[in-house]
């Protein structure tokens, strides 16, 4: 497998709790290297444009107040088949199926409140990443 980035956000349910570097110790024991990193406020138009799959699904509204309800730690992940390698290290989008070890069992809150988000394909990594980073900021 190739090396690839993928884009991760630790939520606000993590940066509240101080839990940046935990959570990085989980990504960094994983394999992954963090080679662009960024903490900052979402506004409601970036929560919006980055979950725009999500709007037409109940839970968008709460979703987007979520994701601006403090700040947000924006990476590039970088790793030999990093889009699944985080997805697995993640665990399930509910704590309640994650798997033991993974940063959402350890971590998450709940559904919505989940610690941490990860890109679903190789595709929206680079779409995500584009959205959060110019390739000055990143460093592999
Ligand atoms: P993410 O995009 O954040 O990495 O999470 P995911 O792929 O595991 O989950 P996805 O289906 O893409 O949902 C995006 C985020 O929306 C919130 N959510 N809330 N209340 C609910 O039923 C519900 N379902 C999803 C979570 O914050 C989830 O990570
Ligand atoms: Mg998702």
């Amino acid at each position: 497998m190739a090396i690839q980035r993928t884009f991760s956000i630790i939520k606000p349910d993590a940066t509240e709790r101080n839990l940046t570097g935990a959570v990085n110790a989980v990504i960094e024991k994983a394999g992954l290297r963090i080679i662009g990193q960024r903490r900052i406020q979402m506004t409601r138009a970036q929560a919006e444009r980055f979950y725009d799959v999500h709007k037409e699904r109940p839970f968008f509204g709460e979703l987007v107040d979520f994701m601006t309800s403090g700040p947000v730690v924006v990476q590039v992940l970088e790793g030999e088949n990093a889009v699944k390698a985080y997805r697995d290290v993640m665990g399930a989008t509910n704590p309640a199926d994650a798997e033991e070890g993974t940063i959402r069992k350890l971590y998450a809150k709940s559904i919505g409140e989940n610690s941490v988000h990860g890109s679903d394909s190789e595709e929206n990594a680079a779409i995500e990443i584009r959205q959060f980073f110019s390739e000055a900021d990143i460093a592999g």
